[in-house]
């Protein structure tokens, strides 16, 4: 679609920018928090690029004001950050800490003073360790009453002024690297717990939407999903059909429960047969049914493109980049579905990830026309190495041109029919990318923290800062 003239972003359009509490607080252990997965996990050798921690990651913990202001000054409309579970139930569920809930407290009422939505994410991710150590976290469905408890507290504690909620980010994501390529904790590969663990996320995403309703019934709530749009490598029906394939149990395998309370049809078979498929009890799909999203939350970073994977063909053991030594990712798949293979008309990152704006336009269309709800883009964003100047400049222009060419697809989007309502960059600030530590960054903000030694965590601004400040200004018509 061709458009001659482009719609302008709606007038209340949510400028923003997004975190996650591990990534960017530190105080691992401050105020009475108890310990996350991640806390451990991080601790194992070999497990993250160069050994680093979000023991420290950027002290937003303390550097919250500094950091609310850059935010006001630059004029965005909205942030949405994630609450460490263990901050506010230290063992997960019994003892609530005070001083966890105090410390949200004072963000959310520090970005009201700034006229900034806070947009809260439930779970990024930081499980407590204890639930880990006392039922295996997510393996045991006594995690869905704990995860609605802890839920409720939080919608009771800030749903008066929070109206924007993420209920589970990338449910895809830590789901199967935790317990399919064991990059992620608890560093577990067992296809069959796999899908397990997922059904109960699913239940515990759907309990926590179904609460809301009663706790903040004005507010809106959905999941962030990370969304890989499926591209057939050639026009081969075999390699249509593994694109298909892809889709259907990359991406409807998570969005079309969240919607419907249905698994998609052949996936489940073809998981059946294989022995894997989740095991469901009395009631699940009834409560998946309630639990129905206001909008789809979309972390949005590339598209992915496939081919015909024989059945001896590449299983999802393969390198992943976490140096940005560019061309180090490996392909990956799952015989007799699909495998990934590189698009040669797409750029990629130091970090093998693509760059492909039209991609984010074709995903919400799909999103669109499949489930008929409003967008939040959650997340998007580009990971690169960033170099401070003599003085003091950091010019990520590399980062404008990323950004500018998915609003301007996000605008084409609109355009098409699709009802965006919100933008949140990936990052704000610098911060801790999971695996990669600190040179792989995001922000708007430099922040002076690296994978060794102890820093100063200055806060700089770089080119992308204020070029953003102007977007949102002139509501994302100065690109
Ligand atoms: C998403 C996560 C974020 C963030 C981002 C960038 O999957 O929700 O927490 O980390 O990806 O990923 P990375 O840090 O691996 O580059």
């Amino acid at each position: 679609m061709i458009h001659n003239e482009l719609k302008a972003f709606p007038k209340d359009f949510l400028w923003g920018a997004a975190s996650a509490a591990y990534q960017v607080e530190g105080a691992w252990d401050f105020d009475g928090k108890g310990m996350s997965n991640w806390d451990k996990f991080v601790r194992i050798p070999g497990k993250t690029f160069k050994g680093t921690t979000g023991d420290v990651a950027v002290d937003h913990y303390h550097h919250y004001k500094e950091d609310i202001a850059l935010m006001a000054e630059m004029g965005l409309k909205t942030y949405r950050f994630s609450i460490a579970w263990s901050r506010i139930y230290p063992t997960g569920s019994g003892e609530l800490n005070q001083k966890g809930l105090d410390f949200y407290n004072n963000i959310i009422d520090e970005l009201m003073k700034h006229n900034i939505e806070p947009i809260v994410t439930i779970y990024h991710w930081d499980l407590p360790q204890a639930l880990q150590d006392a039922y295996g976290g997510w393996e045991s469905r006594q995690i869905i009453e704990d995860f609605k408890n802890y839920s409720i507290t939080l919608y009771k504690a800030f749903g008066d002024r929070v109206k924007y909620w993420v209920s589970l980010n990338e449910q895809n994501i830590f789901t199967r690297l935790g317990y399919q390529t064991a990059l992620h904790p608890p560093g577990i590969k067992d296809d069959k717990l796999f899908y397990q663990v997922n059904h109960h996320a699913n239940l515990a995403n759907a309990i926590a939407i179904k609460e809301f309703r009663k706790y903040v019934p004005d507010g809106k709530i959905g999941p962030s999903f990370a969304y890989s749009p499926a591209y057939a490598a050639t026009s081969k029906p075999e390699d249509i059909l593994a694109a298909e394939n892809a889709e259907e149990l990359s991406n409807h395998w998570w969005m079309d429960v969240y919607t419907w309370g249905e698994y998609p049809k052949s996936m489940w078979d073809y998981l059946k047969r294989e022995g894997i498929a989740p095991q469901i009890e009395e009631g699940d799909l009834t409560l998946l049914k309630e639990g129905k999203p206001d909008f789809m939350g979309v972390n949005y970073y590339q598209t992915t493109t496939y081919e015909k994977n024989p059945l001896d063909g590449v299983t999802l053991e393969g390198r992943f980049n976490t140096t940005g030594e560019k061309g180090t990712m490996q392909d990956t798949g799952i015989p007799g579905l699909f495998k990934t293979t590189p698009n040669e008309y797409l750029e990629r990152t130091n970090w093998d990830w693509n760059i492909d704006p039209q991609g984010l336009r074709i995903g919400l269309r799909r999103i669109t026309n499949r489930y008929k709800l409003p967008i939040l883009i959650s997340e998007n964003g580009l990971g690169e190495y960033d170099k401070v100047e003599k003085n003091g400049e950091v010019n990520d222009d590399y980062r404008i041109a990323y950004i500018s060419t998915h609003v301007k697809a996000i605008q084409e989007a609109i355009a098409d029919g699709t009802e965006v309502f919100g933008y949140c960059v990936w990052s704000f600030t610098d911060l801790l990318s999971w695996l990669n530590g600190f040179q792989k960054r995001y922000g708007f903000v430099y922040v002076n923290q690296h994978e060794e030694g102890e820093h100063d965590l200055k806060r700089l601004k770089k080119k992308s800062y204020h070029w953003y400040k102007k977007v949102i200004e002139s509501n994302g018509e100065v690109l």
